[in-house]
């Protein structure tokens, strides 16, 4: 692949929504300037990627008008491409990766997998980019609402096989093989337990022979580990350990909203395969200046309800 897909370990992609509605960040970036700000912190806290999206595939959600979209991703996409930061599209529409290909886009992020525009592929064979195909079975591409038939086989097969037919897809419209990603689509008409089997079977869909993204952050299947559903920025720590694992299992990348856990989540997974500190790290052993337990020095310590506690106490 291109420089998108050189490195050696897993990809940190950062989420901008210049969206209204998205379920964890709809409304927060939806002009010009609040996205670039967005993005521009997620780049200084180690995104590799910028994934800027115009609309959202929440349950529920409806298709924007295909010019909003465009006056809201193709600007942002110009203005980072322009600085030389790597920028991908999460777009359902040939039109907009077109025009966000010619602004200076490195990749297409398409959760319909190339069957919402017939045109898709041809336009990223054209542009000579990456694109991600998703699985996505529906027969009404805007809402991720709803749960597709149940495969016999397994939902592992299905996905599996679903996402090596969309790779033939994009290699008989002319994409290069190295220029494909796959990604299993969490959430997309999946239930809990599709989510956490495909989570488990990654193996077998990174075995395909292409990068795989995956896109697990702040989904409700994540949020509700513990039963009960949690805001979905409740959810950052979930999403890490996945991004660990993910990284660990071999995926090519993580998309996710918060960018320094999941960063240090896939260091983690680096740093335990290659059995050596990274980076030039200290290996003497030693603790972080200060110590952590310098840090708690107040006598009395808050916790997230805002309840005092005795601080020093164990957790
Ligand atoms: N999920 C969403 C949007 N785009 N793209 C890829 N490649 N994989 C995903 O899982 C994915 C995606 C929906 O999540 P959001 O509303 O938080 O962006």
């Amino acid at each position: 692949m291109t420089e998108v897909g050189a490195a050696t370990r897993c990809k940190v992609m950062g989420i901008v929504n210049v969206t209204e509605d998205s379920f964890s960040d709809g409304g927060m970036y939806n002009t010009f300037d609040a996205a670039i700000s967005h993005a521009r912190e997620l780049l200084a806290q180690g995104a590799d990627i910028i994934d800027v999206g115009g609309e959202s595939t929440r349950p529920g959600a409806h298709r924007v008008d295909e010019a909003e979209e465009i006056a809201r991703v193709v600007p942002v996409v110009r203005e980072l491409a322009a600085q030389g930061h790597l920028i991908s599209v999460d777009t359902m529409r040939a039109s907009v990766a077109e025009a966000s290909i010619e602004a200076g886009a490195a990749l297409i992020n398409d959760v319909s997998g190339g069957l919402a525009d017939p045109n898709m592929l041809r336009v990223c064979a054209a542009g000579d980019v990456p694109v991600c195909l998703i699985h996505w079975k529906t027969d009404r591409f805007g809402s991720a609402s709803g749960r597709a038939a149940a495969d016999p086989r397994g939902i592992v097969a299905d996905v599996t096989e679903h996402l090596s037919r969309l790779a033939d897809d994009a290699l008989a419209a002319g994409v290069l093989e190295e220029n494909i990603v796959l990604d299993p689509g969490l959430g997309f008409a999946k239930n809990a337990d599709d989510n956490w089997a495909l989570l488990h079977g990654l193996p077998q869909i990174i075995d395909l022979g292409f990068p795989v993204l995956v896109g697990a952050s702040r989904k409700r299947f994540v949020a509700s580990l513990h039963g009960s559903a949690r805001k979905p920025q409740e959810a950052d720590a979930a999403t890490a350990a996945i991004s660990a694992l993910s990284a660990a299992a071999g995926a090519w990348a993580v998309r996710v909203h918060n960018v320094p856990f999941s960063l240090d989540a896939v260091r983690v997974a680096e740093a335990w395969d290659a059995g050596h500190a990274l980076g030039g790290a200290s290996a003497s052993g030693d603790y972080p200046q200060g110590g952590g337990n310098q840090a708690a020095a107040p006598a009395q310590a808050a916790d997230n309800d805002g309840n005092e506690s005795a601080a020093g106490e164990g957790a």
